[in-house]
């Protein structure tokens, strides 16, 4: 603990060891507090066994915790989004259960047993594999996130949605085990002698989500990964194979996936042209933007994590990935970003295109803030506001909104999403 944050710590317990000590702890009333006088139920009693819950569920005080939609951004539940509650969580790994889903025909239901994935095309001789195949390939394991490409998107006219779960939970971050996508087309007899200079890969669900990918990235560090976080994938990820698609945008990460096949062109899915392209200032779309640029974003306090202690040591974190790369650094601004402090990352060894934790642990002296964050990648770019993005982007842009995230905190500590110019 530094010296200034000691100082301004509340006083406890007249006396006590622990103001000695000038820790952090929590006030406790000269009356004495039942919580700690009285013995309570749960001391009073035996606690559950150890089969009550055979896969455990998070305890029901933190049922809020969820995956949540806004209804109106989609006609229907089948294809539509959700988000996840980055404002509740720590750390980088996101858990399974409450990671955003984007489905275009609706989560599918597909056996192991009935899995096949199948490689085809230019150079390479056409072969089908089961679940049980791919399982017998070296397999790696790295930590990736994953973005929607919308991410954002409803941010680009004015400050809308109020909550970073909102704003930015079209992420998640998770361990992948899985099998380089190089190993398989090494199998299949992929030498490189050949027009095939692209992969197209499709999911076995209705929309198929097909989507072109250069053959570079392909060799590169795209896994097909069967597991996340060390157990198999949910089936709104993709059960039981999906593709992971390092850094670049969600829509590439096929779930389900049924089919490679190896082309000497991009394929012009709807899903590269029609959609996930951007609209620029003068009119024209721009496609193919596949790699997510850096990002960061405040997620406590935030509209929906509002201070609640008053004045004194503050803790604001938040979470920045580059699809470029490691995280270099991060800053907080408290005034909209005029000054900035640089924050403390979380463990960044080996995290590259991966979620990065950032903290500033610091004083509130109770007044408002115009909070914001700016991450920095290994290229050295720097997360634009709002106002540079725009200058290059115009208004009407939808997809791959990376700019500056302000928070509005009140002197009563709640927060509110705002834009400053
Ligand atoms: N087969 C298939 N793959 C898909 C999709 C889909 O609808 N079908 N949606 C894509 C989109 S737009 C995104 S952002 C990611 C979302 O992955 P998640 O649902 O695991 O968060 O999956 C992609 N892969
Ligand atoms: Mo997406």
């Amino acid at each position: 603990m530094s010296d200034d944050l000691k100082l301004s710590r509340r006083a406890v317990l007249a006396g006590s060891a622990a103001a000695a000590a000038g820790t952090l702890a929590t006030q406790a009333r000269a009356e004495g507090d039942p919580l700690i006088t009285e013995v309570q139920e749960w001391a009073s009693g035996l606690g559950e066994g150890v089969d009550a819950t055979p896969y455990g569920l998070p305890i029901e005080f933190e049922a809020d915790v969820v995956r949540r939609n806004v209804p109106w951004l989609t006609a229907d539940p089948i294809s539509s989004i959700n988000f996840t509650p980055i404002h509740a969580l720590d750390g980088t790994i996101t858990p399974q259960g409450c990671a955003f889903e984007r489905h275009h025909s609706g989560a599918i239901e597909l056996r192991k047993e009935d899995y096949r994935l199948m490689i085809n095309g230019l150079g390479v001789s056409p072969l089908v594999f089961t679940y049980a195949d791919l399982e017998r390939f070296p397999r790696e394991n790295h930590v990736y996130f994953c973005e929607c490409a919308a991410n954002t998107g409803m941010e680009w006219a004015g400050a809308q949605l109020n909550g970073a779960q909102f704003t930015h939970g079209m992420i998640h971050n998770m361990e992948y085990t899985g099998i380089p996508l190089r190993t398989l087309l090494n199998e299949a007899g992929y030498d490189g002698a050949t027009e095939g200079r692209w992969v197209y890969v499709e999911g076995a669900d209705a929309s198929s989500n097909g989507r072109s990918i250069p053959m570079e990235k392909a060799l590169d560090d795209v896994l097909v990964a069967f597991k996340a976080n060390g157990e198999a994938l949910r089936k709104e990820h993709g059960y039981p194979v999906r593709l992971v698609v390092p850094g670049w945008e969600g829509n590439m990460w096929i779930k389900w996936l049924r089919r490679i096949e190896v082309t000497d062109a991009a394929v012009e899915s709807r899903e590269e042209t029609s959609k996930y392209t951007d609209t620029l200032a003068d009119g024209t779309s721009r496609k193919w933007t596949w790699v997510m640029d850096a990002k960061s974003v405040v997620t406590s306090p935030s509209p929906q994590a509002p201070i609640t202690h008053g004045p004194g040591p503050l803790v604001i974190t938040g979470m920045a990935w580059s699809g470029h790369g490691r995280i270099t650094r991060v800053d907080v601004s408290k005034d909209g970003g005029i000054t900035w402090e640089t924050a403390r990352l979380g463990r960044t060894q080996g995290d590259t295109k991966a979620l990065t934790r950032f903290y500033l642990d610091t004083e509130w002296d109770g007044s408002e803030m115009l909070l914001q964050s700016r991450a920095m990648d290994e290229t050295g770019y720097v997360q634009p506001t709002k106002a540079q993005l725009r200058e290059v982007r115009g208004l009407n842009s939808v997809y791959h909104n990376n700019c500056i995230q302000t928070w509005h905190v009140n002197t009563d500590g709640s927060a509110e999403n705002v834009e400053v110019s």
